[in-house]
Formats: structure tokens, sequence, C-alpha cells
């Protein structure tokens, strides 16, 4: 089975999304999530100028193999827009494999190992009772886990936190990079102070449990912006409410931070949102410094690469909380939720929920039932793209925001 073609797809049904879609001498078509929020034209380009030209011709059912021809053929490794891009073929040609062997994508994965993926949802309020408001509308929805995020007296917009009360379904529109319809957008700038985030979340999570009881996970998640001290202090400070992780406390990049803080803390730690290869985590592995592994298959090199650090991770007993956020495309997503349902290390999948908008172009079929996902049983990854529907939603150039101290000094967002 050849590949005879292979076309990049950009619309924007609600945010930007970038789709590979890979055609084969038989009719076959496979999918893959190229979105990388806020660059998204540099991995199209990548994927377009340098990828596609080397597919054409190729078999289709050497996955392993053309992955291996992209990263190690290209000299140039990991990194973002790489990986993303050859995350896209990877998937693509998944979905081709399992729909050739007429199987939803698991089956070649090993095959189920649980009925569905325990999901979590983003609860989030600017005071305590929008919060309470967003968790019971988040039950009443079915999800039987929830990220907490909140607003902070004196700070006027927190990451993760919607500007108005965020029922699922809604818009959660502290996330989609924004769009100003300008040509030439600019990020919008936050500004965030640390010590009233330390302050302040502790109590947050006190009163979410003399609400709630200590049943429901809850999970929460820092943005990169603590310092290793300040987050081991926040770690400690919440172990009385029991998280389920406390994610991305610092910096990415600097795995080091990941052991201070555990020096320090008990509560389960998360990171990897923005990593895109196992070596990025080969020393929080190794030394058990994390818990949850969060990379998407979208950022992390597709089926192929997830697989591979998950795998790599089981080995330390370290599971999954794969990315779901709603820039990761419903194909990034539902190849997350075949490898959710197959591997058994898996512990949690984070499902943001996307926009009907979105829903209207990526014609899915994954369900959501009492808190869990399931990628549905039909062949493939179950996710087929609507080019009529697409074509109403042209793309629109998006920044994430840029965050910023008092002083005027740049920091993470
Ligand atoms: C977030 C992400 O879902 C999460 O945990 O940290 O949504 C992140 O902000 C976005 O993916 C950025 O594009
Ligand atoms: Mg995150």
């Amino acid at each position: 089975m050849r590949i005879t073609a292979a076309e990049t797809l950009v619309s924007s049904p609600g945010r930007n999304f970038v789709t590979l879609r890979v055609t084969t001498d038989d009719g076959l078509t496979g999918l893959g999530d190229a979105t990388l929020n806020g660059r998204e034209l540099a991995v199209e380009s990548y994927l377009r100028e340098h990828l596609v030209p080397l597919l054409i011709g190729r078999d289709a059912h050497a996955i392993e193999d053309t992955w291996q021809y992209l990263y190690r053929g290209a000299y140039w490794r990991r990194g973002p827009v790489t990986m993303a891009a050859i995350a896209a073929v990877d998937t693509a040609l998944w979905d081709i494999k399992a729909k050739a062997a007429g199987m939803p994508l698991y089956q070649l994965l090993g095959g189920a190992s649980r009925t569905g993926a325990l999901a979590y949802g983003h609860a989030s309020g600017r005071d305590l009772p929008e919060l309470f408001d967003s968790i019971r509308a988040h039950l009443d929805a079915g999800y039987r886990a929830l990220r907490v995020q909140s607003g902070i007296p004196g700070l006027d917009t927190v990451y993760g936190v919607a500007s108005s009360p965020a029922a699922p379904g809604d818009r959660y529109d502290y996330e989609p990079a924004r769009r100003t319809g300008d040509a030439h957008p600019r990020p919008t700038v936050e500004v965030w102070d640390t010590r009233a985030y330390l302050r302040h979340m502790p109590r947050v999570f006190e009163a979410v449990r003399n609400e709630f009881g200590p049943e429901l996970p809850l999970l929460h998640d820092g943005h990169h912006r603590m310092t290793p001290v300040q987050a081991a202090r926040l770690g400690r400070d919440l172990e009385p409410y029991d998280l389920f992780w406390l994610e991305d406390a610092t910096p990415g990049e600097d795995q080091s931070a990941l052991r201070l803080i555990r020096e320090h803390t008990v509560t389960p730690l998360a990171i990897g949102e923005v990593f895109n290869s196992v070596h990025d985590y080969t020393t929080l592995l190794h030394e058990r410094l994390i818990d949850y592994v969060r990379s998407a298959v979208t950022h992390a090199g597709g089926v192929t690469g997830m697989r591979r650090l998950l795998d790599h991770a089981a080995v330390y007993g370290i599971r999954s909380g794969l990315h779901g956020p709603t820039d990761i495309s419903p194909v990034g997503m539902a190849a997350a939720l075949h490898l959710d349902l197959a591997v058994h290390n898996f512990g949690i999948q984070e499902y943001m929920r996307h926009s009907t908008e979105t829903m209207e172009v990526f014609r899915t079929s994954y369900t959501f039932t009492k808190g869990a996902l399931h990628p549905g049983d039909g062949p493939g990854l179950g996710v087929e793209y609507d080019d009529e529907a697409a074509a109403a939603f042209p793309y629109t150039p998006a920044y994430l925001p840029v965050n910023r101290l008092a002083d005027g000094s740049v920091h993470d967002w």
C-alpha cells in the first residue's frame, strides 16, 4: 500500500488547527494532528515543504521506518515543530493501518486494558462561589475528576480561569490563543504575582474539600510559574487536600527543579505538556521525580513516540496523564484515547471538551460516559475531517498571552 497524496488542512473552527490527511493507492485516508498553538503555520510549512514530498510513494504500512526516516533523517532532532510534524505523519499512518485491518486503533496497540479512560475536566471560577458553581456543573455533566483553577485577589486575569462561570461545553476563554481578527495581532499581556498565588491557593483547596468532601480527585496546574522552592512550599501546603497531582509547577526545561520539589513534598507531580520526546523525561523517570507524564500525542512524535514514552515510564511505575486541552484537535484527542485504552500504565486523561464549531469540522466517534472516555469501535482513529464545514472557518492569526510581573519584566505564562 503506497502513499499517493498528503495534504495539510488549516482551519479555525473556534480556534486554529493544522491537520494532515494522507491518502493511499487503495483509497484509504488517515488523519494526523499537527497543531502547535500560536505557532501553527511553522508546522504546516515544515510538513508541506519538507515532509510531504518525502512521503509520496512510500509504503504506508512502514510506520516505524517512516518515523525513524523523518526523525534521524532530518539530522536536526526533536523540538516542538519537528515532533508535531512527525506526529501528524505517524498518527495518519496508524489511522490508515487500523482502517486497513478493519479494527479500531487500540486493537493494534494490544487491545483494551480497561473499559474506558477516566477523564478530568476544567473547573474554574474568579472567586469561590463561581468555582463551586463550575464544579457542580462539571459533576452534573458526569465528570468524576476535576482540575481546579481560581482567580487570585489583586490579579485581573489568571491562567485557567474562565471569564464567565464555565460549564462544560461553554467556551473556556482563557485557553484559545487570542484571535483579534487583526492580520498582525500581538499577544495580550497578563500581570502575574506568585506570592499572591501561593497565599491564596491553599485556601481555595481547603474550601473545595470542605464543600465537596474527600473523595473527588482534584488536580491543579501551576503552569510553569514557580521557582523550585516556591513549588515545594505549595506542594507542602496542599498536602492536607490530597491532590491527584500538581502539574507544571516549574518551567519544563529544568528537570533538576523537580528533584528539589520532590525532596519537600509528597503531593504527586505531573509535567511534560511542552516536552516532545522521551529524552526530555530521562532524569525525571530514572530518578522517579514525577508521577505522571503529560505529553500530547500531537507534540511527542505521534502514537509511536508516545508509546515509546509510556513504555519507558511504565518501567518506573509512572503513569500517563495525556494532554487534552482544546488546542489538541479531536484527531490528537482520539489518538490519545486509543493509547489510554490500551496501555497498562494509564493514569487519567485531560478532557477539556471542544466547541460546537470544532466538532462540526471534526466528526468524531469517541464518547464520554459516566466520566470516562472511549475512542469508539469503528476502524482506525474514528475521526473524519469535513472539508465543506472547514471552508467556513479560515485560519486567523492568534497568540497565547504573555505574562509580566508588576515591574514589567517577562515571566513564564
Ligand atoms: C494547559 C494547556 O491543559 C493544560 O494543562 O496547560 O491547555 C496549555 O495552556 C495549552 O496547551 C497551551 O497551548
Ligand atoms: Mg497544563
